[in-house]
């Protein structure tokens, strides 16, 4: 198993650049094979005995299947082993260039072969409470990925200046926010109009993302599965922010002053530095 310091080794200070630049970058090697081997059973129980946020995404009709669950690490042990003393803490100080991380949630995307459904093309950020530049999504494949169907980003997005108004995937409908919020740029019929960077990407692997970076994915044409974990990170400027709307009912006990930083440690437990 790497150490902590083993795992920041193994992210250049170009990748840190890259991703302070363009809002994601591509890491390579830094989640051991037994987090995965854990990813992997934390994954078969969710979607055995999913939460009250389980999802399936994917319509009856739809080809394939598309599954979401979120919030696993609050009931699932596996999940929350891999959150809390994994290494997603200290790639995430890295990135962040913060002195303290705190663990904000985690997510799951499971696409079977021949999930026609894909993941909408979105910012995080908008869909939580959290204001601040220093937010970073792991984004933990399982299984190989290809370009195409990997976690796909624009780059430099994070520093356009805009919010995009969260839409929720199963349902296609856009949450009634103001209109400081606007529909998010379709990505797919403009392509030439957009510099997207993708990877093809391995388990081990991960595809760190900004969390106003607009992001998507294709559904799953391969033969293979297509499972992948979200680990969400917050450093030491992330402050609470209310959305102008209602958000997904698990945001609702946070109620702090607007601007308060989010270090109440029993809704954001401190992961780095360690102790
Ligand atoms: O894996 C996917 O299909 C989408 C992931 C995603 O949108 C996210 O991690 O926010």
């Amino acid at each position: 198993m790497m150490s902590d310091a083993q795992v920041s080794a193994r992210i250049a200070e170009a990748e840190v650049d890259a991703f302070q630049a363009d809002g994601a970058v591509h890491l390579r090697g830094v989640i051991d094979p037994s987090w995965i081997d854990l990813l992997k059973t934390g994954t078969e129980k969710v979607l055995t005995a999913p939460g009250k946020y389980g999802r399936t995404q994917s319509k009856p009709d739809d080809p394939g299947f598309f599954f979401t669950e979120y919030f696993m690490c609050d009931y699932q042990p596996e999940m929350r082993r891999y959150g809390i003393e994994g290494p997603g803490g200290v790639i995430a100080a890295r990135l962040l260039r913060s002195e303290q991380v705190r663990f904000f949630y985690d997510g799951l995307f499971v696409k079977e072969p021949g999930t026609v459904r894909r993941s909408d093309w979105h910012q995080d950020q908008p869909y939580y409470p959290v204001n601040g530049g220093q937010v970073v999504v792991l984004w933990t494949p399982m299984d190989p990925a290809p370009a195409e169907v990997a976690l796909q980003v624009v780059r430099g997005s994070h520093l356009w200046g805009k919010a995009f108004t969260p839409v929720i995937f199963s349902t296609e409908q856009a949450l009634a926010f103001d209109d400081s919020y606007s529909p998010a740029p379709d990505i797919d019929t403009a392509r030439d109009d957009h510099d997207v960077l993708s990877w093809d990407i391995e388990p081990g692997d991960v595809i760190a993302f900004h969390g106003m970076a607009l992001h998507g994915a294709a559904g799953n044409p391969t033969g293979g599965r297509r499972r992948a974990s979200q680990t969400t990170w917050l450093g030491d400027d992330a402050v609470f922010s209310r959305r102008p709307g209602k958000l997904e009912p698990h945001f609702e006990h946070l109620d702090y002053p607007e601007g308060t930083p989010l270090t109440d440690a029993a809704a954001f437990p401190k992961v780095w530095p360690r102790h």
